[in-house]
């Protein structure tokens, strides 16, 4: 059933991509998992302004350098993300020709059709799904680290999003360098991945996509000072003081000015 929701509504947008979300559900490209994630993620989204503060700018930054640098940039996508985000995704790794991988915590091949379907109706050039040579990350226990052996198991950056923890540790285990999209500085995917984007994935890849079209005709030296002087822990320690500062100010006035 679609619902009409009107655009008068203070919260339109929020609604609308929970819409998107439910649609995907229904179509067999979201588990009902994603959408308890999704929750999840609108919770610290809220609490954070629904805005990419200066901290996720900086990490995309250093993320987009990195893909640049690297000799074989993933992105990996799941259901939420796909759903979310497919057209941005797409242009993210045509910008910086990284290859898109379907790479699903709840693995079922039929989902990975679908989602690859979705991406490639996006317009989707590189992507690896159904047909690849399939391969094991160790230390996932199967069938969730089944990855392609073109794909993620040989390549050097892997860019994932909305992601569980296990997955950045196993593919920092196999010497991954691993940028994430979280919107929870808590999580273990934020706390172990090399770049930790804590913004929402769709401005989060919008971002990417401009700093991408900025970046990629820079010397390779400029790209490499991009990526040294970034500093994770400082991020995630100005990501965390963002929350303090927004709850200690919601707190001492009983509001805050810039409600979403
Ligand atoms: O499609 P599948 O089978 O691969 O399954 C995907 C899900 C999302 C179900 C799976 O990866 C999962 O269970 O993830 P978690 O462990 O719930 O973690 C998701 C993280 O992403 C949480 O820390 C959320 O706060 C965060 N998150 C949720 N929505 C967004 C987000 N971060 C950025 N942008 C969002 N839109």
């Amino acid at each position: 059933m679609e619902w009409h929701i009107p655009r008068s509504h203070p919260r339109y947008y929020s609604i609308i991509i929970r819409e998107r979300l439910v649609k995907a559900f229904h179509e067999g490209i979201v588990v009902p998992q994603g959408l308890i994630a999704h929750g999840r993620g609108e919770a610290f989204d809220y609490i954070l302004g629904e805005t990419s503060h200066e901290f996720a700018l900086e990490a995309e930054r250093a993320a987009v350098a990195l893909i640049l640098l690297a000799k074989k940039p993933i992105i990996s996508v799941n259901g939420n993300y796909a759903s979310l985000a497919s057209h941005e995704i797409v242009e993210l790794s045509l910008e910086t020709n990284a290859i898109i991988e379907v790479n699903l915590f709840y693995r079922t091949e039929d989902r990975i059709a679908k989602i690859e379907d979705l991406l490639r109706k996006a317009g989707a050039k590189n992507i690896l799904g159904v047909n690849c040579e399939k391969t094991l990350i160790p230390g996932l226990e199967s069938p969730r680290g089944i990855v392609c052996k073109d794909g993620i198991y040989s390549a050097d950056v892997v860019l994932v999003a909305i992601e569980d923890g296990d997955r950045t540790q196993a593919l920092k285990r196999i010497k991954k360098k691993v940028i994430a999209i979280d919107l929870n500085p808590f999580s273990r995917t934020a706390q172990s991945a090399d770049i930790t984007i804590v913004d929402e994935a769709i401005r989060a890849t919008k971002n990417m996509v401009k700093i991408a079209r900025e970046l990629k005709g820079l010397d390779r030296r400029l790209l490499e000072q991009i990526v040294n002087s970034y500093d994770n822990r400082r991020i995630l320690m100005d990501a965390f003081k963002t929350i303090r500062a927004r709850l200690e100010e919601a707190s001492s006035k009983g509001f805050i000015l810039e409600a979403p």
